[in-house]
């Protein structure tokens, strides 16, 4: 069975989102700039295994476009948060940006990656990799990759770090439904044999704990990613 996962880039104009995604998609360079309104494309990719059904939601970053925002955001399961390295504000920007998915998503882990973009542009470079690091770290180690779409350095890397956190956030929420169930299913049993044998209550505080305590260490599992510099 073919997955879908709804990828959604943000960032600050001219970062080169749409040269990332483009580069990602159609495996080529962009050099013209031409602000984003809205574009979304659609790649189909086998990940550890198994095929994906990418959309990808290239967005506007200049101010005047972005009023959709939110929309998107609230779709989306995973979000690519690119700066550039030539401009520091756009990393600041992030710092917001991330807050809005944040709030919006109002989940503990939300599928990410920070992408630091136009890595190529040494003479440019305002911000080191050691920046990058630093906001990977303050955002509990979001896994951190230079790009550069000119040359495809780390473009495919970054797309895949987060479909395969997708997948396994998915693969946590299909594990926490089943069992759900076999808690209801046991606690239906239960029932009926309390009350065959003296219609006594059902006691699943055991099985609750049991519930809560693996939920526990898997939480404390999925934070324990790496942070990917290549
Ligand atoms: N040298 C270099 N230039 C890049 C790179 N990525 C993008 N650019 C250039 O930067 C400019 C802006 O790139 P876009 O991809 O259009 O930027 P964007 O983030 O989509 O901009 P908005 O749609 O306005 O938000 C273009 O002229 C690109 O060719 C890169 O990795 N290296
Ligand atoms: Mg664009």
């Amino acid at each position: 069975m073919r997955a879908d996962y709804k990828i959604v880039v943000l960032g600050a104009g001219g970062v080169g989102k749409s040269s990332v995604t483009v580069q990602f998609v159609q495996g080529v360079y962009v050099e013209s700039y031409d602000p984003t309104i809205e574009d979304s494309y659609r790649k189909l990719i086998e990940v550890d295994g198994r095929a994906c059904d990418l959309e990808i939601l290239d967005t506007a970053g200049v101010a005047q476009f972005t009023a959709m925002r939110e929309l998107y955001i609230k779709s989306g399961k995973g979000f690519l948060l690119v700066y550039s390295v030539t401009d520091e504000n756009s990393l600041t920007e992030l710092l917001a940006l991330r807050e809005q998915v944040l709030r919006i998503k109002d989940l503990e882990n939300v599928p990410m990656v920070l992408i630091g973009n136009k890595s190529d542009l040494d003479d440019d470079r305002v911000l080191s990799i050691d920046d990058g690091i630093k906001v990977s770290q303050q955002w509990g180690l979001v896994p951190f990759y230079e790009t550069s779409a000119m040359y495809k350095t780390n473009v495919d890397e970054a797309f895949i770090d987060v479909v395969r956190q997708i997948m396994l956030k998915e693969a946590q929420i299909s594990a926490e439904k089943k069992q759900q169930k076999e808690l209801q299913k046991q606690q239906a049993l239960e029932g009926d044999k309390g009350a065959a044998v003296n219609g006594a209550g059902i006691d699943s505080e055991s099985v609750l704990k049991r519930n809560r305590q693996s939920t526990a260490s898997k939480k404390s599992k999925s934070h324990s990613k790496c942070c990917t510099i290549v």
